[in-house]
């Protein structure tokens, strides 16, 4: 490891275990190794230099922002090293003409969506890990988010990128030029690739206008049905204004308020709840509340708007302590699935009898982005007696059956690559595995995620 550290500097590569622990184990607590060393380079050079040197010695490595990630794809589960980019944190002058920023890997999506602030720009993509989660990793996993339904994913908000390949070369295209089409879009290609085709260093990301007036609001309904109905009204009556629908149910609720010592809202637990954004130049409230009153009406048990900063975070605290309540219950299995919107209220009707006939017990928690039909799964106690993959194994199978995604923004990770065949074809994985092979073909790249180890490609249902 001496000639890493010529290359960063001593105190950037860490092998002390009480220095690495934080590195090697995922948010969860789910999925943990041990890394040969963490890596801390402090620019796009010293990154191609070490890749170089890693590329030489034919070392499996694992890059990382802000290890906020899901589904294991970020930490050394095989004893790689682990390449940290959080150093990488510089963000140059806005470009107000064009409203892109460049910013380092490193940079976290606050920060980013900050430095966006003075010039009245703002990012598009929001996340609740949104103070730690870098954006280089935001890019590697293609995260959607809170907004995805009015902005995109981060694959949509990124104009360019600076990537350093398996053998230390650097490719650059940061101009962020709005017509170019010159070639392969390697921006693209990158985005959702988790690590394992280069290792991204810069990027050259979109800004959205900030819009300066902000309604929240939180409808209570007495089921699944009741509730996507709404969506879709929701989405028809505010086409223009319209940031945010999340849903979540009871019994997340519960969880978060015996966490968070919060009362429920409306004063009692209802089955399923809305929570809706409304953005735009001008105060959305009451086109928010007319489509509310109008076409929603009595179909909500019950209904509060919030415009003051304040009152808008205390409805999001419902939605967004979601991930910290559950994983205070404890160590969770984490199912991020995408279902067709037709399908979705009788999936979150039938997918917790599926976790239950996997492992009996086992407590299930969903919510998620109803607007993008997204629903995390997050499962309690399947882990003892081995029933976690027994739990994965149904819940993906069923969405797979319904016509929907295994992975809708954490990526496939080491958590599923063991399905990923549910989803794409044996065609389709030869075709991934030959562009792995072109970009990186010592296989030193996060080469434990994402493809399956082997080609069990056999029951494709979706
Ligand atoms: C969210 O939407 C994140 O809050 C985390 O994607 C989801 O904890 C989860 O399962
Ligand atoms: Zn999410």
């Amino acid at each position: 490891m001496s000639s890493l550290a010529d290359v960063v500097g001593p105190t950037h590569v860490l092998t002390d275990p009480e220095l690495t622990a934080s590195y090697e184990t995922d948010w969860t607590g789910r999925f943990a190794g041990r890394a040969a060393a963490v890596v801390r380079p402090g620019s796009s050079e010293e990154v191609a230099a070490v890749m170089g040197l890693l590329h030489a010695a034919g070392r499996p490595v694992v890059p990382q922002g802000g290890n906020t990630g899901l589904v294991g794809g970020g930490v050394p589960l095989h004893g790689e090293v682990v390449l940290s980019l959080r150093r990488l944190a510089a963000i140059d002058a806005v470009d107000v003409a064009a409203g892109q920023v460049t910013a380092g890997a490193g940079a976290t999506l606050a920060a980013v969506d900050a430095a966006g602030a003075g010039a009245g720009l703002a990012f598009g993509v929001d996340l609740a890990a949104r103070d730690s989660a870098t954006v280089g990793g935001m890019v590697a996993t293609n995260a959607g988010g809170l907004r995805m339904l009015r902005y995109g994913g981060m694959r949509a908000q990124t104009a360019g990128v600076e990537a350093v390949l398996a053998d230390g070369r650097v490719v650059s295209h940061l101009g962020g030029l709005a017509k170019d089409n010159t070639g392969y879009d390697l921006a693209g290609l990158l985005a959702g690739s988790e690590g394992t085709l280069a290792v991204v260093t810069r990027l050259r990301l979109r800004l959205v206008p900030r819009l300066e007036y902000r309604t929240t609001g939180l409808l209570a309904f007495a089921g699944p049905d009741a509730a996507l109905e709404a969506l879709v009204t929701l989405r028809r009556r505010l086409p223009g204004s319209l940031e945010a629908v999340e849903l979540f149910l009871a019994d997340g609720v519960r969880l978060v308020c015996d966490h968070l010592g919060l009362t429920p809202p409306f004063g009692r637990l209802d089955p399923v709840y809305l929570l809706v954004e409304v953005a735009g130049t001008h105060d959305p409230t009451e086109e928010l509340a007319e489509a509310v009153v109008a076409d929603i009406g009595d179909r909500a048990l019950d209904g509060a708007v919030e415009s003051e900063p304040a009152g808008r975070a205390r409805l999001w605290r419902y939605r967004e302590a979601h991930t910290e309540a559950i994983n205070a219950a404890g160590v969770p299995v984490k199912l991020d699935v995408t279902l067709p919107f037709g399908e979705l209220a009788g999936f979150l009707t039938a997918v917790c009898a599926a976790v239950d006939g996997a492992a009996p017990g086992a407590r299930c928690v969903l919510f998620g982005h109803a607007g993008d039909g997204n629903v995390h799964v997050n499962v309690l106690g399947a882990e003892p007696g081995g029933r976690a993959a027994a739990v994965e194994d149904a819940v993906l199978r069923l969405v797979a059956r319904l016509g929907g995604s295994i992975s809708a923004e954490h990526g496939i990770g080491a958590a599923k690559r063991p399905w990923l065949h549910l989803n794409r074809s044996p065609a389709e994985i030869d075709t991934f595995r030959a562009i792995k092979r072109a970009l990186d073909p010592a296989g030193i790249l996060n080469p434990h995620v994402l493809l399956p180890e082997n080609d069990s490609t056999g029951d494709r249902l979706g």
